[in-house]
């Protein structure tokens, strides 16, 4: 079968730079004027429904700053991880930009769009461990990401709890897609690199993470 069907992505995705423990990675996707472009449809989300510290199930905010756009925002309390249908400010979260809907349908097909973009925003010394994807109700969807901004450190193990992991750096406008047997693999950023970008005002990382939810 071919590549595609393997990775779990549309049989007409264009072929992935990079394949490493089934992580699809377009280096490079976004050129810099849609880089600009996107983030300036990003800017507008925020102002709808603005940047927040997510605090963990043991009390202490995330150093990651976040917000969604889409169906179903992803939040996290002392209660746990979930999607919520509004931002904690009460308003609906934005629709998810026609260009992020553009990449998630060149990769997953036309036939579903995604429920939630979450937009992580990552300023100096933000990090996110190591962890499963897996609050949403059906992995047989992927789960696309796009990185804009500084250089990040990116971690991969496997489905399982420990064992090796692999670490590499992703750039602003690359794509991955996590699909098929790479849905449920433990991932996470090590760190990122600060001034490595001048794509975002006041620098830092964003990545934008679309799902699936229900
Ligand atoms: C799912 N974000 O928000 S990219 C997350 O760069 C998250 O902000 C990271 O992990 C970030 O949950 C990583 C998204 C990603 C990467 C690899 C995966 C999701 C994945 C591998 C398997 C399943
Ligand atoms: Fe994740």
């Amino acid at each position: 079968m071919k590549y595609t069907k393997d990775l779990g992505l549309s049989p007409k995705a264009p072929p992935p730079g990079l394949v490493t423990r089934g992580v699809a990675i377009w280096p490079g996707w976004l050129d810099r004027a849609a880089q600009k472009a996107l983030v300036a449809e990003l800017r507008a989300v925020i102002r709808a429904a603005p940047l927040f510290s997510p605090i963990t199930r043991w009390g202490k905010p995330m150093s990651v700053q976040m917000t969604s756009a889409g169906r179903y925002g992803w939040f996290s309390d002392r209660r746990g991880y979930r999607y919520v249908p509004r931002h904690p400010t009460g308003t609906d979260w934005p629709p998810i930009p026609a260009p992020v809907l553009d990449i998630w349908r060149a990769i997953a097909g036309p036939g579903r769009d995604p429920d939630c973009c979450l937009i992580n925003l990552y300023r100096a010394g933000a990090k996110m461990g190591l962890h499963q994807d897996r609050d949403e109700a059906d992995f047989t969807w992927p789960v696309v990401s796009i990185s804009l901004g500084d250089d990040a450190l990116f971690r991969i193990g496997s489905t399982d709890r420990g064992g090796k992991t692999e670490s590499l750096w992703l750039h602003s406008g690359d794509v991955l897609a996590m699909g098929g047997p790479a849905r449920l693999i433990h991932h996470g950023i090590d760190r990122t690199r600060p001034g490595s970008s001048d794509l975002l005002q006041g620098g830092g990382r964003i990545n934008l993470t679309l799902r699936v939810v229900d």
